[in-house]
């Protein structure tokens, strides 16, 4: 079903409170909320995270992905203040209460501090409303979804954030507008984000998957498959986006972009105008596959890293010339795969076009044929892969796995597997026996670190 209409927040919009535990854990929360802050709140409001099918690193390539939502989710409890006063607690003793000024231009926190996620959509907030139509607020976080697992719970928690702050100041922004705002948010932690998370933390729909295509912001749900089961195992590496994990993905996202600069060279007259991102070679050459440009690529850049200066020479410019229209972050490091990247990045996308034909014609061999092409992908031409995912994938295949791959940003965090449903206990046990026994700790228990997900509902407001 296409979705055409940019949805309302409204208190109507409570499909994201459906699920019994969730709505037990909205009340508990607003119960807590009294003994915070000494009054009840006006609303709870809840942004899912989310587990990627496929479709992995192309969002900020411009090029399509295909998440789903989960039943893990952000919740917070919020009432407006009369000032310009934000003041955060959190139900997670480990997140101390924070508190700031609201403004255009709000100071960060110190790097990794939980807090900076919701500055990072007051500030986007601020500038996209007006700071004179914002008051401050008081809110209670609680937060269920794993975090540096690649299921998103950054993203959630700076959706939820935007929506506390919407919500208490009554105002309405349609959902598709927050989507396409809030990856520009995310710019406020260090991480040049696509906008797969705020994607579908806001618009997925229960019972189904969500394709969402990029610039501008598009979204259609897509069936799964009966009979199949979606299993998300974690590698037990924390891939935390406030350390190494983040100057992975960064340069990632910097190699995209010098990619378009050496295409532009090697495609010269033909290119009808400069490329924003590699996906807008389907929007200038719609007919033609994807795959078909790596040629071009090939002629110009061997497989190996490259320095900038080396590609400078290739794209006939300087390295500050690079500097300036791929505007390098500092920390992404000197050398750039482009070759390989492009590979992925662009078989990736074809594969998300396969995959949403083989989910609508309900071929479960298809979908997990394209999931294990695209893990190898992200192995091998990506490399965001490590040793415990490996590890992972192959006790998943050995356990019956129909498709197995990493999901999210990848450099540990989960897998994320199609298993038919009545093998799914004889799945988890072999999982369990082969990949956690041996590396849980007798006080761990391995509940907490694979789940069967269901496609849930998008983020949504209740009004108390
Ligand atoms: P996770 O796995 O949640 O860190 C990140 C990006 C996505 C997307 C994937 C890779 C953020 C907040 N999210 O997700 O936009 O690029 O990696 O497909 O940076």
């Amino acid at each position: 079903m296409m979705r055409t209409r940019a949805a309302e927040m409204t208190d109507a919009h409570t499909a994201a409170f459906q699920l019994p535990q969730e709505q037990e854990r909205a009340q508990a929360l607003a119960s807590q909320y009294r003994i915070v802050y000494g009054r009840a709140p006006r609303f709870v409001v809840r942004a899912p995270g989310r587990v990627n099918l496929l479709g992995e690193h192309t969002d900020y390539n411009g090029l399509p992905v295909l998440p789903m939502a989960i039943d893990r989710s952000i919740m917070i409890a919020v009432g407006a203040r009369a000032d310009r006063t934000v003041q955060l607690s959190n139900t997670a003793p480990q997140f101390a209460p924070r508190s700031y000024e609201l403004s255009d231009t709000i100071p960060p926190y110190a790097e990794g501090d939980w807090g900076n996620y919701s500055k990072a959509a007051a500030q986007c907030l601020a500038r996209h409303c007006g700071l004179e139509f914002l008051h401050g607020v008081d809110c209670l976080v609680d937060g269920n979804i794993p975090s540096g697992a690649g299921l998103s719970s950054s993203s959630a928690l700076v959706v939820a954030s935007a929506l506390a702050l919407v919500a208490a100041n009554e105002h309405t922004v349609p959902y598709e507008t927050m989507a396409e705002l809030l990856p520009s948010a995310e710019r406020y932690v260090g991480t040049l984000s696509g906008g797969m998370d705020q994607a579908v933390s806001l618009l997925a729909q229960a019972g189904h998957a969500l394709r969402v295509d990029f610039f501008p912001l598009r979204v259609r749900t897509v069936p799964l498959l009966p009979g199949y089961g979606i299993i998300v195992c974690h590698s037990l590496v924390r891939a935390e986006k406030s350390g190494a994990a983040k100057r992975g993905y960064n340069r990632r996202v910097i190699e995209g972009r010098l990619a378009c600069r050496v295409l532009e060279r090697a495609l010269g007259s033909s290119l009808p105008r400069p490329l924003r991102t590699l996906g807008d070679l389907a929007v200038l050459f719609p007919h033609r596959p994807l795959l078909d440009f790596l040629p071009y690529l090939e002629a110009h850049v061997p497989e190996r890293p490259l320095a900038l200066s080396e590609l400078a020479q290739i794209i006939g410019t300087s390295v500050e010339g690079l500097h300036a229209s791929c505007d390098i972050q500092p920390n992404v490091g000197d050398h750039f795969t482009i070759l390989r990247r492009v590979r992925h990045v662009l078989s990736e996308a074809e594969r998300v076009n396969r995959a949403e034909e083989a989910l609508r014609a309900g071929n479960a061999d298809r979908f997990g044929y394209l999931m294990d092409a695209s893990h190898v992908s992200c192995r091998d031409d990506y490399e965001i892969s490590c040793p415990e995912l490996e590890a992972l994938i192959q006790a998943a295949k050995e356990a019956g796995a129909v498709g197995a791959r990493l999901t999210g940003a990848g450099f540990g965090g989960c897998t994320v597997n199609l298993v038919p449903n009545d093998g799914v206990r004889a799945f988890l046990t072999r999982v369990d026996r082969y990949f956690y026994a041996p590396r849980l700790t007798h006080s761990e228990r391995v509940t907490d670190y694979r789940f069967c997900f269901r496609p849930e509902a998008g983020a949504g407001v209740m009004r108390l």
